[in-house]
């Protein structure tokens, strides 16, 4: 029956590759969940899982600094609301399209079940690219997105947040334009606002902290922490610098990290107060970090942050980044730990291989929720018209990515996958939408 599912997926998505790997990944594991509780199966539930609600595209005219007139492309797409509404990120990227926005709105809604928060999952974003574009540019291309996408947000319908390319200076232009538009104070409406107009302390830092807070829960499962551990990350944005600022808090040495353009080796640990100026201040390249710093650090063109020896890899930039070669590298390597910050950055032969080579994995979906899952603490202190403090917050967080950590472990135990985080986290983020979604009937 999966396999008659995946086919009609892939005939009625066609070339939607990520997509299609997002799905094939979930169906193949969920046989021995099926066999077990075959009430999940009724009623076509996992072909009503794997297409979304509802998918929004739409054009995003906007003006240029020099008068010129550029037209983009606009995506939502609401891919399952039976735990809450809507809840994901917008990434605003040239690699944008229905397909990734898909993939994402998916992976979403398992990610967002595992948090055991009240948030179904939606994705968005657009094919703009905010690199080399002027606050004011970016401004009026947020004014025209959110023209557009007001109607179908709410603080109870659909709540976007940040993703790849969409920081706190864009959620501020949304949150502008959607008040403006709508009349309302509605903080709800989107998440990782400014501290100071209804955002939450620790939302920046959430998804990184979030993500080092998984990978010492799974070393402690070996009696091992990350003390004294050889780390890189990879991506140089929102949640690579937040990752190795945790990692370093907890003992490790953070010795690499990557961006678009290329790699940066620094063997005595990233600078990071340096590396947050030239990254996410002056929006520059990892060149100029590596320019700044002097003799300690090396910088690569083009060169591959997988290729440096390691006990720890967080994969934090993009789908796809970590391919088998990588893989084998790292495993020869001796890496002990592969935990994704980005989602879906490993590729399927080389997750397999990781997990052929005894490596610890975890998987995307469960490893960066820490961000989506702050989000849902940003929306409780919106309701309740509060602000807790960033220890609250913080504490709250290492409390949700423990759950999550112990929820994948025992149902990967439960199912006769022990150590399989990838398995966890499908069945048990299948196992909570699903039943939501058998309770509430057919639609
Ligand atoms: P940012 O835009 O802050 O940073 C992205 C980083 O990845 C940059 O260093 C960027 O390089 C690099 N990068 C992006 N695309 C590519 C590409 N195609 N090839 C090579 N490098 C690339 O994004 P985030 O840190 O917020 O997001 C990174 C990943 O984490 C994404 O997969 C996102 O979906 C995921 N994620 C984000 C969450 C969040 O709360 N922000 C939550 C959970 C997951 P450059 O600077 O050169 O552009
Ligand atoms: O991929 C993700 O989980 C995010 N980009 C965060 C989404 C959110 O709503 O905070």
């Amino acid at each position: 029956m999966l396999e008659e599912i995946y086919g009609h997926v892939l005939r009625r998505n066609a070339g939607e590759r990520e997509f299609h790997q997002a799905v094939r990944e979930v169906l193949e594991s969920l046989p021995v969940v099926l066999e077990r509780r075959p009430e999940l199966c009724q009623a076509s539930l996992v072909e009503r899982l794997v297409e979304p609600e509802r998918q929004l595209m739409f054009r995003v005219p906007w003006t240029d600094d020099d008068g010129h007139v550029h037209v983009n492309r606009g995506f939502r797409v609401e891919f399952n609301s039976a735990l809450g509404p809507y809840k994901g990120g917008l990434r605003f990227h040239p690699s944008v399209n229905l397909d990734i926005v898909k993939f994402l709105g998916f992976e979403q809604t398992f990610k967002n079940a595992l948090t055991g928060m009240p948030i179904g999952g939606g994705k968005g974003g657009s094919d703009f690219d905010p690199k080399g574009r002027s606050d004011d540019e970016v401004m009026r291309f947020c004014q025209s997105f959110m023209t557009e996408l007001y109607r179908h947000l709410g603080e109870h319908t659909d709540v976007p947040a940040g993703d790849t390319g969409v920081g706190a200076r864009e959620i501020g232009y949304l949150f502008g334009q959607y008040r403006r538009i709508t009349n309302r104070y509605e903080a709800g409406v989107l998440t990782g606002k400014g501290i100071g107009w209804g955002g939450s302390h620790a939302r920046p830092e959430a998804t990184g902290y979030g993500l080092v807070a998984f990978t010492a829960e799974m070393l402690r499962t070996r009696g091992e922490e990350l003390d004294g551990m050889r780390v890189v990350v990879s991506g140089s944005g929102n949640v690579a610098i937040h990752a190795a600022e945790k990692a370093e808090q907890l003992g490790a040495t953070v010795v690499a990290c990557s961006d678009s353009g290329g790699c940066v080796l620094d063997e005595k640990g990233l600078d990071l107060d340096l590396l947050k100026q030239v990254k996410l201040v002056d929006r520059e390249r990892l060149d100029v970090y590596a320019e700044r710093r002097g003799s300690a650090a090396t910088y690569r063109a083009d060169g591959r942050v997988w290729d440096i020896p390691c006990d720890v890899a967080l994969p934090s930039a993009t789908q796809n980044e970590l391919d088998e070669d990588a893989a084998r590298t790292l495993i020869g390597n001796g890496v002990r730990v592969v935990a994704e910050g980005a989602n879906m950055p490993t590729t399927p032969e080389a997750v397999r291989a990781l997990r052929e080579a005894g490596v610890l994995f975890a998987p995307g979906k469960a490893a960066n929720a820490g961000g989506v899952a702050t989000s849902a603490l940003e929306m409780q202190q919106n309701a309740s018209r509060v602000t807790w403090s960033f220890e609250t917050t913080e504490d709250r967080l290492s409390e949700i990515m423990r759950h999550i950590h112990d929820t994948c472990y025992e149902t990967a135990d439960r199912y006769g996958r022990p150590g399989d985080y990838v398995a966890g986290a499908n069945i048990a983020g299948f196992e909570l939408v699903g039943d939501a979604m058998l309770a509430q009937g057919v639609i």
